[in-house]
């Protein structure tokens, strides 16, 4: 199959659940792939990496600002869903409310059914926090396949590197986990040819 990352477009901007893409349209019934991970784990600019240019996703300098689940057309084959970053300590009570009701409703809305696969991102270099080990563990009862990759993979030196894959090693997923950077461009190539296997 081949699906061209490049001409990828921000389609959507979903800040309410009845802002997902219906589930009887042509759109709602394309499967979706997600990146879920920490505030500033480095999310969309895997997106960015993935698409091989220099957009589409939008890089903050303010990160756990906005909290929205943003879709990008691949396509029209599939959907790239950037999800709301957690664990962003500076964000308001009521905006980590809001981020957990939409994750939420998102992975109700599509797990089982058009979720083929959740990318779930952990730093190489600051290593699975409380918060990954409970998103981890939200996704494993709901039952949706997941990946963890490894972001960053570019900062640690070889010793740090070794003990973050095996530590990070035990988290589970549909296989070893995978070191990205969205930087240096390793393990791109193998996340886009995941991603082409549950499409
Ligand atoms: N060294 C290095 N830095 C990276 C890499 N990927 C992202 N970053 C940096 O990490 C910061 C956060 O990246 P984002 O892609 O915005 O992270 P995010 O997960 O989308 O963050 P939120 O949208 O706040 O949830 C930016 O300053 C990026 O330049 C990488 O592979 N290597
Ligand atoms: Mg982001």
């Amino acid at each position: 199959m081949f699906i061209d990352f490049s001409a990828m477009t921000l389609e959507l901007t979903a800040g309410r659940p009845d802002q997902f893409p219906r589930e009887n349209s042509p759109a709602g019934r394309r499967p979706q792939i997600a990146f879920s991970g920490r505030s500033n784990v480095g999310k969309s600019s895997l997106i960015n990496a993935v698409s091989g240019k220099k957009g589409p996703a939008r890089v903050s300098s303010t990160p756990g600002k906005t909290v929205t689940i943003n879709f990008y057309n691949a396509g029209d084959r599939a959907y790239l869903v950037d999800l709301p970053g957690y664990g962003f300590a500076r964000r308001s009570a009521a905006d980590k409310q809001r981020f957990s009701e939409l994750t939420d409703a998102y992975l109700r809305y599509a797990a089982g059914k058009r979720l083929r696969l959740i990318i779930q991102l952990v730093d190489m270099t600051a290593g699975p926090t409380e918060d990954d080990l409970l998103m981890i563990d939200w996704m494993t009862r709901l039952g949706v396949p997941y990946l963890i990759a490894v972001s960053k993979a570019d900062k640690p030196n070889a010793a740090e590197r070794a003990d973050a894959m095996s530590v990070i090693g035990n988290l589970g997923g549909i296989r070893d986990p995978l070191p990205v950077s969205a930087r240096s461009g390793e393990g791109v190539k193998q996340l886009v040819s995941e991603i082409i296997k549950v499409i």
